[in-house]
């Protein structure tokens, strides 16, 4: 029986990375007088990093060989990082980037039936709460962080997705075995990190940037979650029928 679902934010719950990530990043990369930018298929290949210290550090491995720092690398990276945050957190406060289309009718009828909600993300804690504090919600409803009982995101794991200690970490959590829940992700490394934790009722629903990634191991791959007033979502791949 379906106890819980545990969604991955960016490219899920909104298509955040092109117009939110990508412009914080390059953001924080013009206040510190540097002159990289990173272009939207720039930022499609950096994405198969997960986190943005990560991406940050494996930009300058490939991209800026002869870049040294002023500072020791880790807290040259840390503090660029902490101005991407600040930028990003800026830019969803202020609605910038809503929700996926169906996201809010699923979260609400979930609820509605006694379903609990999680989220297991590699972004920032604060990036998440800035973009769900954001989202409107129908009057009755509290401000939609406070539907999720548990929020999995960031630095709290060593390891980021691929691996699947964000996923495990939001199952003990919620103190429920895997197959009690359905887990919904975009990406390749989001597929990866579920099917690891043993999220084997993973429903995937594809974001501008994963669209060409190979995503098949999932249960149902969709290219979105549909809305009453939208053409029905179309299946992209999938072995459930
Ligand atoms: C999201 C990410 C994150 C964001 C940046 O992946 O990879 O790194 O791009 O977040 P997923 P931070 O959707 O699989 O969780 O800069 O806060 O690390
Ligand atoms: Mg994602």
């Amino acid at each position: 029986e379906l106890e819980a679902i545990i969604f991955d934010v960016d490219g899920t719950l909104a298509d955040t990375e092109r117009d939110g990530h990508r412009v914080a990043f390059n953001a924080a990369f013009a206040d510190a007088g540097l002159d990289w930018e990173w272009s939207v298929p720039l930022y499609g290949e950096l994405l198969r990093v997960t986190g943005g210290k990560e991406r940050i550090r494996t930009y300058l491995a490939e991209h800026r060989p002869d870049f040294s720092p002023p500072e020791a690398l880790d807290d040259f990276i840390r503090g660029l990082h902490q101005r991407k945050t600040a930028h990003y957190t800026q830019m969803m406060r202020a609605g910038s980037i809503g929700l996926r289309p169906g996201v809010l009718r699923l979260l609400r009828e979930a609820m509605d039936a006694g379903i609990r909600l999680a989220i297991a993300t590699t972004t920032t804690p604060e990036n998440v709460s800035a973009l769900l504090s954001a989202a409107p919600v129908p009057g009755q409803y509290p401000a939609l962080q406070h539907w999720f009982e548990v929020i999995a995101a960031g630095d709290v794991v060593p390891a980021k997705k691929p691996a699947p200690d964000i996923f495990d970490l939001a199952l003990a959590e919620l103190g429920l075995p895997a197959r009690a829940c359905v887990a919904v992700e975009d990406s390749d490394n989001g597929v990866r990190s579920a099917l690891g934790a043993g999220l084997d009722a993973l429903l995937v629903t594809v974001s501008s940037y994963t669209q060409e990634q190979d995503l098949a191991a999932a249960a149902l791959v969709v290219d979105g979650l549909g809305e009453p007033d939208l053409p029905p979502p179309q299946v992209v791949a999938g072995h459930c029928a």
